[in-house]
């Protein structure tokens, strides 16, 4: 049974930047309500989007973009020649390419239903599949060998149907095949209050817990975890088949389910817990806006990510509060940010005579904007975060 914990409003499409022409055109708007399913322990999203409305040849989001998701594949690559050596590697959701381009040619294909996007790795002749994961392509891509590594990272949360999923994984993995899943982890998202996790393509936040429940269905299990700082706190889980003996389970499993319970994952009353922690969130977050604004500072923002739709939309930031954001993101320049409508510009260091206070919108990233922004922290800049309350940094 799936009890909803947390309202966020009418959100628009998170990735469907507008541009200036379709400004004043009516947005499609849906319900963004979260449930936990006290059977699996499964979070997720009530009502979802069809794939064809969020992943087509229009997706503007590319893991390329930052030095942090650049860096984080390369070490996982170096990391997956040595310790598993695989021939053949399937990855779902190859995005623009930043983990497969660490691979021979000859050993990785990409799956991508994203044209766009799967055009890029297409030009630098890796083999992708401009599809939807499926039973179906799975075979395809398998007929003549079965992959001893399939990689997914941030897209498994994003298809809803599992039945599907983990049969065509089922299907294109070796006996003694290694799948390897990285999403954002729950726990973290719970600490942070970082309900931003939280929009249409986001179907699901897994924990390990939920997780564990679902492959069981499918006769797969985690044999290792890996805590992640990738966007926010992520988990990066080892699975096997049933059947295959070679890998053992490793302490880190026990003890990742031990953490989740101590949390509560486990239990409905954790989750309005965090209902109430969202609500103060947005009050905290309105009022430091409110002061600003009086104060007739220059805000602006900074990481026109998907998350920053939730937040915006949630607590009715606008483009009175926001004059414009940065984005280095090509596709999102000269766009405004679904709903709250605050124009995009094309990224340029941060200078503190044309800017006071500045939204975290890629809070996930800090650490890497702090670095490429020491001067203006220097001279007197200030950011403004919400993770893990709103505060003025
Ligand atoms: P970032 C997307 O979410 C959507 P978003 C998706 N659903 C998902 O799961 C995650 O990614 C993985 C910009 N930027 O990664 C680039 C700068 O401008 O937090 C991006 O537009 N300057 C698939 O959108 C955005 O910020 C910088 O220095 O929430 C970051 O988006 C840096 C570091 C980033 O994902």
């Amino acid at each position: 049974m799936i009890k909803k914990f947390l309202d966020l409003g009418y959100q628009p499409l998170a990735n469907s930047y507008i541009s200036k022409k379709k400004l004043k055109d009516k947005e499609n708007k849906f319900k963004l309500e979260v449930g936990f399913n006290s059977k699996n322990y499964l979070v997720s999203i009530l009502k979802t989007v069809s794939k064809e409305k969020m992943f087509n040849k229009d997706y503007p989001y590319k893991s390329s973009e930052s030095n942090t998701m650049r860096k984080s594949f390369k070490d996982l690559s170096n990391k997956i020649k040595k310790k598993f050596k695989p021939k053949f590697i399937i990855e779902i959701g190859s995005n623009d390419g930043a983990f497969i381009k660490n691979f021979n040619r000859k050993s990785i294909v990409g799956v991508e239903p994203c044209i766009n996007l799967a055009q890029i790795t297409k030009q630098k002749k890796y083999i992708t599949y401009a599809e939807y994961w499926n039973q179906k392509l799975s075979k395809k891509i398998t007929k003549n060998k079965k992959a001893d590594l399939i990689y997914s990272a941030n897209t498994l949360s994003h298809i809803e149907n599992f039945n599907e999923i983990f049969k065509a994984i089922n299907n294109a993995l070796s006996e003694k095949g290694i799948l390897i899943l990285e999403d954002p982890s729950l726990l973290k998202c719970l600490q942070n209050v970082a309900y931003d996790q939280f929009y249409c393509e986001h179907i699901y936040v897994f924990s390990t817990l939920a997780l564990r429940e679902i492959l069981k269905n499918f006769d797969l299990e985690i044999f290792d975890i890996e805590n992640t700082k990738t966007h926010g706190g992520s988990n990066r889980y080892y699975i096997k088949k049933n059947t295959n003996n070679f890998n053992k389970i490793t302490d880190r499993v026990k003890n990742e389910i031990k953490k989740e319970l101590k949390f509560g994952l486990d239990k409905f009353s954790t989750y309005k817990k965090f209902e109430n922690k969202v609500k103060t969130s947005k009050i905290k977050l309105q009022k430091i806006f409110k002061e600003l604004n009086k104060k007739k500072l220059k805000v602006i923002g900074y990481g026109a990510t998907a998350k920053s739709c939730t937040v915006l939309n949630y607590c009715g930031i606008g483009n009175n509060n926001i004059e414009y954001f940065f984005d280095t993101t090509s596709y999102k320049i000269n766009k405004y940010l679904p709903g709250s409508k605050i124009l995009i510009k094309k990224y340029k260091k941060l200078n503190p005579n044309e800017v006071d206070v500045v939204y975290l919108g890629a809070w996930n990233f800090k650490e890497e904007i702090f670095n490429k922004e020491k001067s203006f922290i220097k001279n007197g800049g200030k950011f403004i975060t919400h993770v893990p309350y709103p505060k003025i940094i």
